[in-house]
């Protein structure tokens, strides 16, 4: 019998979603460059399984039905070129090329038009969920040819998390649209978990609490409207106790994160396209910063700063912080969502955002009970700008933005830095100001370099010579 769907790449993300494929009944071939972990896959998970091991690229090709669906799942960049450029030539008219990988959307593109010209079809899907998702079901973001998206829909909608509002997975667009959504889906990621490291920064050196205090802390969060998968696992991380020390192993991990791929380009894309994303961009340039450990290290010894405690009692800081990271949550749903809409405009993604949200409510790494009133008001309005223009974010911008603005405050004054919260309240502050100075950056532009400026209170452009008055 022949396999309904073949996935090449058979590491965490590959093995677990064949795994899962299989399940819902379906015939899955697999192959991995590297023969062994193709045999540990058939000899344990997959034994006794509608999985069928081929070793070499022409016998699992032979094995799949026609038209042939293939799904890429191996390292990206050169990984996925060298994939494809062997399975090119062993795929036929008609045929389904997936790259379920992080690819950045450029090479999507590129990759597409190789395919289109070779008479395939071909999908870029953005898949989020880790390796947990990807077996129990993931977040899954197609675009490219909605022909090729036809004959996996039913293949994808049953290996998707299965979300409150429908499988978490629908045809975004053509071109690139999936790994674009699923770039900036990585980007609020980066964001998310920054806000959230910013609030154990806050509550560690500000308040003296321990990584249990946090825990309960986050907990109770948790339970709210801002429940979410990345403040669950917090918490849980908080909670875990190292066995060699007896201590919360959180300690102990090197204070230093990388920063590469999505979370990068998303703030690429969106400098590129002039989207106004800063929370997203402070959380990369944090990761920056946070890599300069040895002069970090040395600066710790030179530079004097305030004692990093706080004034004020526990409970009434916590209750700001709660505020403070709820709208710098929203703050990077909201930057996400705007850079979507600016991206779909531009690059004719004929992106949904109602729908984008839909399918991150589940499976992937930003599902948050927030996404259910973000779905709601992009689907209210078509044309929102910002969330926070809409209910219940201007209802929760009135009631919180007085505790973000004092949480700022304290961070400062006790020389803790909180980028992504800050930014986000200068965001916010910016989009909300009517009349910001960059009258004088366009005074300055005209001056040394004469590039004109307009008035506000009359039609036309001017120049002014400056050094004249
Ligand atoms: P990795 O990203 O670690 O890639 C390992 C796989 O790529 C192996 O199967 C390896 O084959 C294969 N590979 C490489 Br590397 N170079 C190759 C080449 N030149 N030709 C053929 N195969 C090659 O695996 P992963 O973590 O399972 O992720 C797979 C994709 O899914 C990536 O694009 C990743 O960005 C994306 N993704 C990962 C996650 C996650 O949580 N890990 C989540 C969402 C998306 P070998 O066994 O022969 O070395």
């Amino acid at each position: 019998m022949k396999a309904d769907i073949g996935v090449v790449g058979m590491a965490v993300m590959g093995q677990n979603l064949a795994l899962n494929i299989e399940s819902k009944g379906y015939t899955v071939a697999v192959y991995n460059r590297t023969r062994e972990r193709t045999e540990e896959l058939a000899r344990g998970p997959a034994q006794g399984k509608r999985v069928v091991p081929a070793y070499s690229l022409p016998a699992f090709i032979a094995s799949l039905s026609r038209p042939r669906k293939v799904l890429v799942m191996v390292k990206a960049g050169a990984g996925t070129d060298a994939v494809l450029a062997e399975l090119f030539p062993l795929l036929e008219e008609g045929d389904l090329l997936m790259d379920g990988g992080n690819a950045h959307f450029a090479d999507t593109e590129r990759r597409l038009a190789e395919a289109e010209r070779r008479g395939l079809r071909y999908l870029g899907v953005g898949i989020s969920g880790g390796e947990y998702g990807a077996l129990h079901g993931p977040a899954i973001m197609p675009g490219g040819h909605r022909e090729g998206y036809a004959l996996v829909e039913e293949i994808l909608l049953r290996t998707a998390a299965q979300g409150p509002e429908g499988p978490c997975c629908t045809f975004l667009g053509p071109g690139s649209a999936g790994h674009y959504v699923k770039m900036v889906h990585n980007g609020i990621e980066y964001a998310i978990m920054q806000a959230i490291a910013e609030c154990y920064d806050l509550m560690k050196r500000g308040l003296s609490m321990t990584p249990e205090a946090m825990a309960e802390v986050f907990s109770d969060w948790n339970q709210g409207e801002l429940s979410g998968y990345i403040l669950e696992i917090t918490e849980k991380i908080l909670r875990y106790v190292d066995r060699e020390t007896g201590r919360p192993l959180v300690e102990f991990i090197l204070d230093t994160a990388q920063q590469k791929g999505t979370g990068k380009w998303s703030t690429q894309a969106a400098l590129d396209e002039g989207a106004c994303a800063p929370t997203i961009a402070a959380a990369v340039f944090a990761r920056i910063a946070s890599a300069l450990k040895e002069e970090r290290q040395a600066a710790a010894d030179v530079l004097p700063g305030p004692r990093a405690a706080f004034n004020g009692e526990r409970e009434v800081v916590l209750k700001e912080l709660f505020g403070a990271l709820y709208l710098t949550v929203v703050s990077a749903y909201a930057q996400g969502m705007r850079q979507l809409r600016q991206a779909s405009a531009e690059r004719g993604y004929t992106l949904s955002l109602p729908e984008v949200a839909r399918v991150w409510m589940d499976g992937c790494i930003i599902r948050s009970r927030l996404l259910f009133p973000i779905r709601k008001a992009l689907a209210a309005n078509a044309d929102l700008p910002l969330l926070f223009m809409a209910e219940p974010f201007i209802s929760r911008w009135t009631e919180h933005h007085e505790a973000l603005r004092n949480v700022v405050t304290r961070a400062h004054q006790a020389g803790i830095p909180v980028p992504a919260m800050s930014s986000s309240l200068d965001f916010v502050d910016a989009y909300r100001t009517a009349r910001l100075p960059a009258n004088v950056l366009q005074a300055q532009r005209d001056f040394f370099g004469a590039h004109t400026y307009q008035r506000v209170d009359r039609d036309g452009t001017f120049h002014t010579e400056w050094e004249m008055l």
